[in-house]
């Protein structure tokens, strides 16, 4: 058995899935830009599980440079709870699956059509699916479709296409020219930190994983947290950065590990909470755009040079990495996860 070929394969060629899709899209524009563009009253964002985290973060992007209202749910919550969401203001949806089969947000597109009409848009990696079938305002990755469980390079071209979507939508020609440079750091990254991401996923010292993120990095956060219980099958959990300290540094011991998504905006606060979190006795792993000033047992420092918003993606690579190493180390195997398919779909219950 060749264990984690899979996952291994897809988390190294992101860098190359990512400019895949960014020169499909740019050299063929969706012809739905200026339905994007309406004066939406609310723009809602909907996944399960990586596809919900995903949209926690491109939200926030959305909302940051449309100046549109936008929130992130999970897709069950649209399927189950509508009138507690949704409002008369004009309102778009953004579905986001990475098999376009997830029965909850397939449900969630009939709610929200029923009760709102037809502006909806959906970013996939399958174009001969479902979500696909149903969708006239359509945005699908290229060479990101995947073997394995674990969504890695799925995740990531899917976000960029959602940050492609927000940049076109506001115009924002900075934003677009920005997310063109992530493939190439993205490689730059992978060279530099792949021996610490083995370190650290190896190191049996450590039982306990925490991720902090705040803002753009919150849903990143939640989505390192995923890839690590689902490959690594280990304690993790994630917070908004300074949420961590009301209450969950209780949990903290010398075998936790306290990994920071450092954002520019929050810096200096965030800081503190690692400090905090070192001085109680975690290790702490920051990642940040540079390293200036950073008091943490290691760093990861992107130098990406663009700003936060668009550089946010290469806050992934590296943690998946460890998760996959955690993975391998621990004899299990990444591509398929215990207790897990690569989609859920609810069958409905028989008569
Ligand atoms: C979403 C998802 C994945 C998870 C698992 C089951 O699927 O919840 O995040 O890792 O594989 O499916 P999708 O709607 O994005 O295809």
């Amino acid at each position: 058995m060749n264990r984690g070929k899979h996952t291994y394969q897809e988390i190294m060629s992101q860098g190359q899935a990512w400019r895949k899709s960014l020169d499909a899209v740019e050299s063929h524009p969706p012809d739905f830009i200026d339905w994007f563009k309406k004066p939406w009253g609310e723009v809602f964002f909907i996944g399960c599980g990586s596809t919900y985290y995903l949209s926690l973060s491109a939200a926030t992007i959305w909302q940051s440079i449309t100046g549109q209202s936008t929130k992130a749910l999970p897709s069950s919550e649209l399927w189950n709870f509508p009138h507690s969401i949704l409002t008369d203001r004009p309102s778009m949806l953004l579905a986001i699956s990475r098999s376009g089969e997830t029965s909850e947000t397939l449900q969630a597109i009939r709610v929200f059509r029923e009760e709102k009409g037809d502006d909806f848009a959906s970013i996939t990696c399958y174009k001969d699916s479902p979500l696909a079938d149903i969708s006239s305002h359509l945005l699908v990755t290229q060479n990101a479709d995947e073997k394995s469980v674990a969504q890695t390079r799925s995740f990531t071209s899917m976000y960029l296409l959602s940050q492609y979507a927000a940049g076109i939508t506001a115009g924002d020609r900075e934003l677009l020219d920005e997310i063109n440079t992530l493939p190439e750091t993205f490689e730059r990254l992978v060279a530099d930190y792949k021996p610490l991401a083995k370190e650290l996923g190896e190191k049996k010292s450590l039982d306990h994983f925490v991720f902090l993120g705040s803002g753009v990095n919150y849903g990143l956060a939640c989505e390192a947290m995923l890839k690590m219980k689902e490959m690594s099958l280990s304690i993790s959990e994630a917070f908004h950065f300074l949420e961590f300290r009301h209450g969950p540094k209780s949990m903290i011991t010398p075998k936790t590990i306290v990994i920071g998504l450092l954002s520019d905006s929050a810096r200096d606060k965030e800081l503190n909470v690692l400090s905090e979190m070192k001085d109680l006795g975690a290790t702490v792993l920051a990642l940040a755009e540079s390293g200036e000033g950073i008091e943490a047992d290691q760093i990861i420092a992107l130098h990406s040079g663009v700003g936060e918003l668009a550089r946010s993606p290469l806050m992934l690579p590296i943690l998946q990495l460890m998760a996959y190493y955690r993975s391998m180390h621990k004899g299990l195997n990444p591509d398929r996860p215990k207790n897990l398919d690569t989609v859920v779909k609810i069958q409905p219950k028989k008569a």
